[in-house]
């Protein structure tokens, strides 16, 4: 039976199911490059070289191991510039018995293959995505007849299922979780590892010019581009960071500082989302530094829960909530996203670092994302929908899947508390013990109410005044509620009235230096 196996952009692993069984002699892989897809968000100018050079490597890897590669270009003639309409061409060129997929990380996308078969009147086989630790049907199962879902519970079954990190039934040095240990400041003139680039070669230079020339008003800078865009580049970001950054990764994971944008964070995620590498692989090579003695139990522990927990977590249930996950907005967030997170003018010294990173890197580390940018937007009321497809744009990682759930559930608590038990809101003085951001800034930290207070201060106050209702009876919220009750009316009225002041201004897009467009 001849088959055409179609590999997508983020699925270029050489043991991906679709090509598990391939018979060289008779099947073809299909890989095109689509307008759709390269436009149904205006993706960052690097995450758009990311892919598609590193679908270039994969077919030219593939053919090197005699594989028939049908590729089509972005700009090839006769690119209809979609999945459907490219498939539609390629089963006239090559008359294939049958497809083959491997299901893709997006529900726009599987909607679209599950109307294939009748379409092309030919068998399509949607296989599982192997990559991932938890399959699809096992995180239905363990979701279904829970009232809450909590991603511990998930994570300690995950553990028990694989093997990692257990001690016969017991978590490695008896505690499933060494978060306590992980919320270290970066101690002044603390000198972080250099971190290893990966300049452009000539494939990518090319798309480098493809998406200077044809994607030149998308956000984001092209110059800085070193990601790893093939598998034996994406190991080695891996072993450079096991053998550089892992022994810091736990302490210092929540720590932020200017002009410091990795710290010890992996810089895998890109490569890992693309296929180049895997969960499991990564998991063990973690977990193997902590066996012989070279990574301490917090770092590997914290690292390990990031891919076995969190991200097969919000994996399993953007795919049980689809489509109607992104629709709830629990705390009537309606207000418009400010220019400046495309812009990185504002005063605010721990926004405009953020977005700066952004824009140079296509990346910003989970802190940066949670508790700076997600918090502005969770405290300012900005509209769900914004803010996750500006997430979606700008990260080098980001895909529907891993997006959607971190910011509609975590950093926006749009889903009402289904994926997170408490939004993620903070004040400034989060961000000041966490970072050295506020020591540049306009606004004093330290200041709560007044024309040069930090505007988190009041938002935060003013975030719980204005979701009382929905929020009060949050047990894990019950100490700032205690607070707020606390405070002399007068003063919880000025704050109400500087936080208006504040969101006023950024509405208008005017009067307030963090409201004037760029
Ligand atoms: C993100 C992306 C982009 C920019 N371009 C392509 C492309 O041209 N061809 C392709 O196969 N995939 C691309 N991708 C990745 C897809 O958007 C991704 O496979 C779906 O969103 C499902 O996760
Ligand atoms: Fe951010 Fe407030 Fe610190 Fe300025 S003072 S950097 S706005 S937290």
């Amino acid at each position: 039976m001849r088959s055409l196996r179609l590999v997508l952009g983020d699925q270029l692993h050489p043991r991906l199911a679709t090509l598990t069984d391939l018979d060289p002699k008779i099947d073809t892989v299909l890989m095109v490059e689509v307008w759709e897809e390269a436009t149904y968000v205006r993706h960052h100018k690097q995450k758009l070289v990311l892919v598609l050079s590193a679908m270039r490597h994969f077919a030219a890897e593939l053919r090197a191991r005699g594989v028939a590669v049908d590729y089509v270009a972005l700009e090839d003639p006769g690119n209809t510039g979609s999945f459907t309409g490219e498939v539609a061409r390629a089963i006239a060129r090559h008359r294939p018995d049958r497809i083959v997929v491997t299901e893709p990380g997006e529900w726009r996308v599987e909607a679209m293959m599950r109307g294939w078969e009748e379409r092309f009147g030919r068998p399509v086989e949607i296989r599982d995505d192997t990559r991932f630790l938890c399959p699809r049907p096992v995180f239905a199962r363990w979701a279904e007849g829970r009232g809450t879902l909590r991603m511990e519970t998930f994570y300690r079954a995950m553990r028990r299922r694989t093997g990692f990190l257990m001690e016969g039934r017991e978590p490695a040095g008896g505690r499933w979780n060494f978060d306590h240990d992980n919320r270290r400041r970066l101690p002044p003139g603390h000198a972080v590892p250099e971190r290893r680039r990966f300049p452009p070669d000539a494939v990518t230079r090319e798309v480098m010019v493809l998406v200077a020339r044809r994607f030149a008003d998308h956000f984001g800078d092209l110059d800085g581009f070193a990601w790893p865009v093939t598998r034996s580049e994406a190991l080695a970001a891996l072993r450079h960071f096991l053998d550089d950054c892992l022994a810091g990764f736990g302490d210092y994971q929540d720590a932020m500082r200017a002009g410091t944008p990795f710290l010890y964070h992996g810089l895998i995620a890109p490569a890992l989302n693309l296929g180049l590498l895997d969960a499991e692989e990564i998991c063990r090579a973690a977990e193997e530094r902590w066996r012989e003695g070279t990574a301490p139990l917090n770092a590997v522990e914290g690292f390990i829960r990031q891919i076995l927990g969190w991200r097969e977590y919000v994996r399993g249930l953007y795919w049980t909530r689809m489509p109607d996950y992104p629709e709830t907005n629990a705390l009537n967030a309606t207000r418009a996203l400010p220019w400046f997170y495309w812009s990185g003018e504002t005063a605010m010294a721990c926004l405009a670092e953020c977005v700066r990173d952004t824009k140079a890197h296509a990346h910003a580390h989970h802190i940066q994302r949670l508790m700076v940018l997600g918090n502005f937007a969770l405290l300012a009321g900005l509209a769900p929908r914004q803010v996750e497809e500006w997430f979606l744009v700008v990260y080098a990682d980001a895909y529907e899947w891993v997006e959607l759930p971190n910011v509609h559930g975590m950093a926006l608590w749009a889903d009402g508390g289904l994926l997170g038990s408490k939004p993620y809101a903070a004040s400034g003085a989060y961000i000041d013990r966490m970072s050295d951001y506020c020591r540049a800034c306009a606004y004093d930290v330290k200041a709560k109410t007044g024309d040069t207070a930090c505007p988190f201060n009041y938002l935060y106050w003013n975030f719980l005044s204005a979701n009382e209702d929905r929020l009060r009876g949050n047990p894990r919220l019950a100490m700032p509620y205690r607070t707020l009750d606390t405070m002399a009316p007068s003063r919880r009225k000025a704050i109400v009235a500087e936080a208006a002041r504040f969101l006023d201004a950024l509405e208008m897009s005017q009067g307030h230096p963090d409201g004037e467009r760029a």
